[in-house]
């Protein structure tokens, strides 16, 4: 039986948060041994599939089109890239691949069946398979399932107050919608936040409620630290401490003890010390390889270093949750459906987001 509780209120959540700092750590650590192995920490890979051109308008984010970042878009990957890539990544330890899409939400057709099918082939690889790939519709969530799918990953990224400050192309709801028609299937749930976006502690809490009173909650959480990138509206907010950091993850680990925690974005301006912490206040998981979707990450022979060093192990895949089967395309049962779904468009405005729209860069 679990012993998870859905009940946590924003009150409770920031009491831990606060609590002083040696006795936070000793929580979380004594309930992250009850729970998990102390010693393993799970590698995923990231791989950015279609990079860029998004028309979202997520503050952090610089992969949205309406700002002027540096970043090089392209097409849909091919199915024999990811592969190559995916075998890399076994090689080098990972036994996940997450595969990001910068898009709004699924469309049926071609380049979703593209998808389903680099589904197939990592999977067959015999590594954990998860996408995030925006918004999508129970029919597609069940297609991803049949195709071998092990996560899908969709953040709530912060409190549902703060949220209308981020981002006005969607509400909320339509994360907590999309999250629902992943619960439908077997594919396990990965959902989890940034911190450092400007936003205050009680959205921090506020997200850890939103997130442990999903039933069951997510199997694994990634907690981001914004990276800033010149051009996106949050460019010029400052880097958090390693101790809002620390605090997070410990926080996150009490009020969600079965889930992976996942130190995500940001682990390029830690300290080995600061992970080590982090690990030892329940995170047992991290992104590895050169590069986010977009943004550096440590050298994967640094990370494999700082493993030995601290005596942890490489989680092997399928540990929590077993194999999916995948069914060849010619054998699913599943249509595609061509829906058009209403998600939200709430409409609203946020002004910093509409500065840096009309921020274009001075070339010379
Ligand atoms: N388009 C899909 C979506 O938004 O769900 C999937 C890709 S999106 C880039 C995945 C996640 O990356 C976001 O939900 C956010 O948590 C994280 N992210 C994006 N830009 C970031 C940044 N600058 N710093 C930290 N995390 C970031
Ligand atoms: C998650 O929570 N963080 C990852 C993954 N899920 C998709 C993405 C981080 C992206 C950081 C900015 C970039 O590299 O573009
Ligand atoms: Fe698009 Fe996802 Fe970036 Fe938002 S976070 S702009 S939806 S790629």
């Amino acid at each position: 039986m679990s012993e998870a509780r859905h009940n946590w209120t924003k009150q409770e959540i920031l009491e831990i948060y606060n609590t002083p700092l040696m006795e936070l750590l000793y929580d979380a650590a004594t309930i992250h041994r009850k729970n998990h192995d102390p010693n393993t920490v799970q590698v995923s890979t990231l791989l950015s599939i279609k990079t860029g051109g998004c028309p979202e308008d997520c503050g952090y984010c610089p992969q949205a089109a309406r700002y002027h970042t540096d970043i090089k878009g392209n097409d849909l990957m091919t199915v024999p890239h990811v592969k190559a890539q995916a075998l890399r990544a076994r090689a080098s330890g990972s036994s996940r691949v997450c595969m990001g899409a910068a898009w709004r939400n699924v469309k049926d057709g071609p380049e979703f069946d593209q998808v389903l099918e680099m589904v197939r082939t990592i999977n067959k690889l015999d590594m954990e398979v998860c996408c995030t790939l925006g918004m999508i519709t129970e029919n597609q969530a069940k297609r991803l399932a049949e195709a071998g799918l092990y996560a899908y990953n969709h953040n709530l990224d912060t409190s549902e107050d703060y949220y209308k400050d981020v981002i006005s192309t969607r509400a909320f709801e339509d994360r907590l919608n999309t999250i629902e028609n992943v619960r439908k299937t077997n594919v396990t749930v990965c959902s989890g936040g940034i911190i450092g976006m400007g936003e205050k502690l009680e959205d921090r809490a506020g997200m850890l409620v939103a997130l442990a009173s999903l039933s069951p909650q997510p199997e694994s959480t990634p907690i981001n630290a914004l990276v800033p990138v010149e051009g996106t509206p949050m460019e010029d907010i400052e880097p958090i401490a390693i101790w809002d950091m620390l605090r997070m993850v410990a926080t996150t680990r009490i009020v969600l003890p079965e889930t992976q925690v996942r130190l995500s974005a940001g682990r390029t301006e830690m300290s080995r010390e600061g992970q080590a912490m982090c690990f030892f206040a329940g995170a047992n998981s991290i992104f590895a390889g050169d590069k986010l979707l977009t943004t550096p990450n440590p050298n994967v022979n640094d990370d494999m270093e700082m493993f030995k060093l601290l005596g942890l192990n490489p989680q092997k895949p399928f540990t929590k949750v077993s194999q999916p089967k995948t069914v060849e395309a010619s054998e699913s049962e599943f249509q595609t459906l061509g829906e058009k779904p209403k998600w939200t468009r709430p409409g609203h405005k946020i002004e910093r987001n509409e500065i840096a729209k009309q921020k274009v860069k001075l070339t010379d």
